[in-house]
């Protein structure tokens, strides 16, 4: 891939300049709320990123949101909708496609609202993540509470990923299919997660195969947070993974979520673990940054907070850049106004690329002049 590796002085380069390369704004937005319109396309993401790198965001809806002063974002949002568009070039619902969102009750399905993003997708030329199938968390109370036998849960799991995979079979490009498989030490989840604990390990390698058949063309990730660096739980998918392809599983693909903080160093190794799963021919993905920084109620974040968070969404999109099938870049929603942060985090958030009103942080100008470093062949989306 000539274009990466071509860009990777100018990327190296730009990192050990950050502090002075990274435009500080001032910690209370100066520009005048309100937008740019999806018309100055040239000054979005999309636009300036790589023809071989999505460029993603989550669409807030479902979860949390439920529990906020406000009707839901993707379908209420004017201004939300239209940055939604002319930024990125991929969406991954929140929400919106996890089982207790999708598959309220037995055998009924809501997809309404999961049908309302593939469309918007559709019609903005994006590609869609979908998220998630197998997972032992947000699984609704028929299910988690339900008395099932072994033979009815495992056709209760293949139906459900059969009828949502292929519902959007040829619409959503990469699917979760497992998420958070692992403890921090390695082992799996074996009390947790309830098809794990009721079914066996060897259910994990059934979801791929039939989200596989369900969409032959889907690429098929691991996702995971806790794994941006080499750790125990990183080891545990390393292993797990070529084992899982020397038996034919349709695994395609690694996926790190990237829930950073401040607080911590960056993970300066992350580069080096997706390289490690490049290396077994897999894609890899970044699939749902935000960097949340320790933010007291009723203060602004200073100067130097917001140039700590603009490295460290540089340095994970620089990561990703550098790494050859390292193929798509989400944020996890890309305004504070929607964040999931402070709901979740006392005392912490700001955590996204965008202030309330949508006026690009430190962070955005960030992301956007290292995929203008790597991107060439840019203004074709
Ligand atoms: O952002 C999501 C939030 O709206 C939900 O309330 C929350 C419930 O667990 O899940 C959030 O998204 C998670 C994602 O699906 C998986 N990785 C961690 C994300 C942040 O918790």
């Amino acid at each position: 891939m000539q274009v990466r590796s071509s860009l990777a002085a100018a990327v190296l380069a730009s990192a050990v300049l950050l502090p002075a390369a990274v435009p500080v704004h001032a910690a209370q937005p100066t520009r005048a709320p309100g937008i740019e319109k999806a018309s100055d396309r040239k000054d979005t993401l999309r636009w300036v990123a790589p023809q071989d790198l999505e460029i993603g965001t989550a669409v807030a809806g479902g979860g949390h949101h439920e529990t906020q002063p406000y009707p839901d974002p993707f379908t209420y949002d004017q201004e939300y909708r239209e940055r939604l568009a002319a930024e990125f070039s991929s969406v991954s619902p929140e929400n919106q496609l996890k089982w207790e969102f999708v598959h309220p009750e037995q055998g009924t399905y809501r997809f309404a609202e999961m049908d309302a993003i593939v469309d918007f997708a559709q019609e903005n030329k994006q590609v869609v993540r979908g998220h998630t199938l197998f997972w032992h968390s947000q699984n609704p109370a028929w299910l988690e509470e339900g008395d099932f036998t072994k033979d009815e849960l495992r056709a209760i799991l293949k139906d459900h990923i059969q009828t949502v995979v292929g519902r959007y079979a040829g619409k959503i490009q990469q699917w979760d299919v497992a998420n958070e498989i692992f403890n921090e030490d390695g082992t799996l989840r074996t009390t947790d997660n309830i098809w794990i604990r009721e079914l066996g390990p060897d259910i994990i390698a059934d979801a791929f195969r039939w989200a596989h058949e369900a969409d032959p063309k889907a690429t098929l990730f691991f996702n995971d947070y806790g794994v941006e660096g080499v750790n125990a739980k990183s080891n545990a998918y390393l292993e797990l993974i070529p084992r899982l392809q020397a038996q034919g599983v349709p695994v395609d693909g690694f996926a790190i979520q990237g829930h950073l903080s401040t607080r911590y160093g960056f993970p300066g190794d992350l580069q080096a673990n997706l390289q490690r799963f490049d290396a077994l021919g897999l894609e890899t993905a970044i699939t749902e940054i935000d960097v949340r920084m320790d933010v007291a109620v009723g203060t602004s974040p200073t100067d130097a907070q917001l140039a700590t968070q603009a490295s460290y969404y540089q340095r994970a999109l620089e990561a990703c850049v550098l790494v050859e099938d390292c193929n798509s870049f989400t944020i996890w929603g890309f305004t504070d106004k929607y964040s999931w942060v402070p709901v979740f985090f006392t005392g912490e958030g700001e955590a996204t690329v965008m202030w309330d009103d949508f006026t690009r942080k430190p962070a955005y100008y960030a992301l956007q002049d290292t995929l203008e470093q790597a991107s060439p062949g840019r203004g074709h989306r």
